[in-house]
């Protein structure tokens, strides 16, 4: 997660101004980026893979696909961090709070989807608009801001795949939004999320995240951790039923994320907030938001969560990104990897597709990728990748090889006493029964390396 203050890359300059036309154009010299068949490896600004247009099992790569970029990293990150200052200075941002460079940056954004060719983005009510010095002020300038997106969404076709609160930058959230201590500070967060879920609804975003940064806690000591995560399922039941009543359509979603910035958050993992959401009957109206990072943080594989949502038919959306495989922190960077986006879309197209959710690059360039072209390059980087990787599964899944080993392993299941225990008709005392008849079960292989091989074979 990166830098949401207002810290300034290049505090107190004004000279954002030629930016303030109307036709004012953020990145010039780069084009609307083309695919190219035979392009080389030091063209950087070409596609490889990403052919929007190609059809891939009955849909295109861009319908499978449906990327998405966030606003915070691309285009509030500064590339602070804890040792050292922004190092990112965008010329149209001024460092300031002012709406004016609140505009200029959703303008910025804009015109960087379009030249992508990426029809979605997400963001943080917080990102686009500053806080005032109220509530009602807030949600003014958060209007404004908003009159300003709708006509651009309109204007290029960019639809907005999700909208989340930021309930964990303002100092008043330290101690958690809905798990917060004090009733005062949930009624905070209960009226932040009212407030973006109408803009939501406004901007017609197709689901709506709620990553709780600061659901947790440091020290068991002073917490009452039951009554927490009861006001949490309290807070979920009340953006349900206001959802209903304002008529939203979009999929609620869950983001599992063990620690960081807390240090145990309540939504560990996926099969953590599957528990969580049926133990309060939550799990007919919400799913989850996948983030890989924050699955290899909680101590699993990079698609475990993936897999796991999707197996309970709670995967709504994945934030596409990595971490590093030898730091054990969230460093949102862009998705590189063939073979993880391979097992990523082997799951989404199993699934039958990700729609309404999408792949949301919820990555940041790093503190040294200083250009602006570095901007794209990560982001075509990344699209390439999944790309290749829709391509991949796509032949795992076509030439199913894989998928007869996996039904081969389980057959025991399909008659017999097996069937019997699948359909639940069994008994232990019958199963019993069985081992005294037919003694000790044959070894038979898991095969493991058996599996990689013929992975690799499609890579
Ligand atoms: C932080 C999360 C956050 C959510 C949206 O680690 O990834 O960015 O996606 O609040
Ligand atoms: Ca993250
Ligand atoms: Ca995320």
């Amino acid at each position: 997660m990166s830098s949401f203050a207002p810290t300034s890359a290049n505090p107190g300059t004004s000279a954002a101004t030629k930016y303030d036309a109307d036709d004012a154009e953020f990145f010039p010299g780069i084009p609307k980026i083309p695919f190219k068949v035979d392009a080389g490896p030091s063209e950087t600004l070409v596609f490889k893979q990403y052919n929007p247009t190609e059809v891939i099992m009955g849909r295109t790569i861009e319908e499978w696909l449906r990327f998405s970029v966030c606003f915070w990293h691309t285009f509030r990150g500064t590339g602070a961090d804890p040792f050292g200052f922004p190092t990112l200075k965008r010329p149209w941002d001024d460092g300031s709070n002012s709406m004016a460079n609140a505009k200029r940056r959703v303008r910025a954004a804009f015109e960087f989807f379009t030249k992508l060719g990426i029809k979605h983005w997400t963001f943080h009510d917080r990102d686009i608009a500053p806080e005032g010095n109220n509530l009602a002020e807030t949600n003014k300038n958060l209007d404004e801001i908003v009159e300003l997106v709708q006509q651009l969404q309109t204007k290029t076709g960019v639809k907005l795949l999700w909208a989340t609160s930021n309930l964990f930058a303002h100092p008043r959230y330290m101690n958690g939004a809905s798990t917060n201590p004090d009733a005062h500070v949930f009624a905070c967060a209960a009226a932040q999320v009212k407030k973006c879920m109408e803009v939501a609804k406004k901007l017609n975003a197709e689901n709506f995240v709620f990553w709780g940064g600061r659901e947790g806690f440091h020290s068991l000591l002073n917490t009452d951790v039951r009554s927490e995560l009861d006001h949490m399922a309290m807070f979920f039941k009340m953006a349900l039923a206001y959802k209903k009543k304002i008529g939203f359509t979009g999929t609620l979603l869950i983001e599992p994320k063990p620690k960081e910035p807390t240090k145990h958050q309540y939504d560990y993992d996926a099969m953590t907030v599957i528990g969580f959401l049926k133990n309060y009957g939550l799990d007919k109206d919400f799913k989850l938001n996948i983030e890989p990072n924050h699955t290899t943080l909680a101590g699993h594989a990079y698609e475990h969560d993936v897999v796991l949502a999707s197996a309970f038919g709670l995967l709504g959306s994945i934030d596409s990104n990595t971490g590093s495989p030898d730091l054990g922190w969230d460093t949102d960077q862009f998705p590189m990897d063939h073979k993880h986006a391979s097992h990523v879309m082997k799951v989404v197209i199993s699934q039958g597709g990700i729609e309404p959710g999408g792949l949301n690059f919820d990555c940041k360039v790093r503190r040294e990728s200083t250009d602006l072209r570095d901007m794209f390059i990560s982001h075509i980087g990344a699209m390439d990748t999944f790309a290749k990787g829709l391509k991949i599964a796509a032949k795992v899944i076509e030439d199913g090889v894989m998928a007869k080993c996996i039904k081969e392993r389980y057959s025991s299941y399909k008659n017999g006493i097996g069937a019997k225990i699948a359909k639940g008709d069994a008994s232990f005392e019958e199963l019993e029964k069985y081992v005294m008849e037919h003694g000790e079960p044959e070894m038979r292989s898991g095969q493991q390396e058996n599996f990689e091989s013929i992975l690799n074979f499609y890579m």
